[in-house]
């Protein structure tokens, strides 16, 4: 019989508990750690959020995007009269509470904007670039023509800030990331997916409102328009893009149609097979431009006349 070790056999039981031990402390101590961690980034009720350059989220953020999306069902596009606001709000919510707002990406709005989405008509659509006021002044007199804040994420979303915070309330109120300080916040990556929704669907003739007056140049291939819009624009549906290119009435005139920044977009639209066209101060937005500046020179129905 080989020998036996009696000495082995008393101490396996309590290696065996003392192990037991060591594992159920282990687990202990992990799931304490979760759970401080866990109540770090969500539920610590007063701790103050992230500080950032940027204005905060808009109060009443919630209030204003379903009084907005009721709104537009209802009265501006009543063919959208079945879209859940709701779950449109929640599609919001859902892509920045509680999360980084230096780490947002287009997947996370992506509910949201499939609920968002619908149909624009061929030759409506209207882009814009640095003439912000003007192009909505525009499409509120004119009902032929569409910009993005005209459709639904666009109106929704219009003026708007907002972005989350790791702390509770998951919201941040006080400040957002400007694009400066990181390029994935909540709101640049929105405007990004809504106007790359926005290009996509567009068909026919398309028109862009470019101001004449900016000293970088009225097309920039940084722009939402240049960087997002244009690369996003089909062939294939599109047959042609007229420019307007708008000069700010009390300020100069600093490019034409022939001037360096629209030549490049010329080439652009020319290279991608969308022919282009383009014309200056065109006349029913230079109207616009005169009811709110009645006595300026260019408004003047007779500019030669000296009374
Ligand atoms: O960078 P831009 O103009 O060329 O962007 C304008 C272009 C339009 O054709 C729109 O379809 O991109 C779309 N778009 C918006 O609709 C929009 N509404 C509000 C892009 N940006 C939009 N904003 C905000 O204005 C957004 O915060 C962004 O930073 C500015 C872009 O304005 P811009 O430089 O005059």
């Amino acid at each position: 019989m080989p020998f036996q070790n009696s000495s082995a056999t008393t101490h396996r039981p309590r290696l065996i508990l003392s192990g037991v031990m060591v594992v159920l402390l282990l687990l202990v101590v992990v799931i304490v750690s979760v759970a401080v961690l866990s109540s770090g980034r969500k539920a610590t009720p007063g701790s103050s959020p992230a500080q950032w350059k940027g204005d905060g989220t808009t109060k009443h953020l919630q209030e204003i995007v379903l009084g907005r999306c009721y709104n537009f069902i209802a009265t501006v596009n009543p063919e959208l009269k079945d879209i859940d606001c709701l779950q449109v709000w929640q599609g919001l919510q859902n892509a920045i509470a509680y999360r980084d707002p230096c780490s947002t990406t287009e997947e996370d709005y992506r509910p949201l904007v499939d609920l968002a989405s619908h149909f624009i008509p061929c030759n409506k659509s209207l882009f814009w670039s640095k003439t912000k006021d003007l192009v909505h002044r525009f499409t509120k007199a004119n009902h032929d023509f569409l910009t993005l804040e005209d459709t639904l994420a666009g109106y929704i979303a219009d003026e708007l800030s907002w972005c989350g915070d790791l702390a509770s309330p998951g919201i941040n109120y006080q400040s957002c990331p400007k694009w400066s300080e990181c390029e994935n916040n909540p709101s640049t990556i929105y405007w990004k997916m809504a106007s790359k929704m926005f290009a996509e669907a567009a068909c026919g003739t398309v028109q862009v409102m470019l101001n004449g007056s900016i000293e970088t140049g009225a097309f920039r291939n940084n722009s939402f328009f240049g960087g997002i819009e244009v690369p996003n624009l089909n062939p294939d549906k599109i047959t042609e893009m007229h420019i307007w290119l708008i000069h700010d009435i009390d300020r100069p005139q600093r490019e034409s149609c022939t001037g360096p920044s629209i030549t490049t977009l010329k080439n652009i639209l020319t290279s991608r097979k969308i022919s282009v066209s383009c014309e200056e101060n065109y006349r029913p937005v230079q109207l616009l431009q005169c009811a709110s500046n009645p006595d300026h020179s260019t408004c003047k129905l007779c500019p030669y006349t000296t009374q």
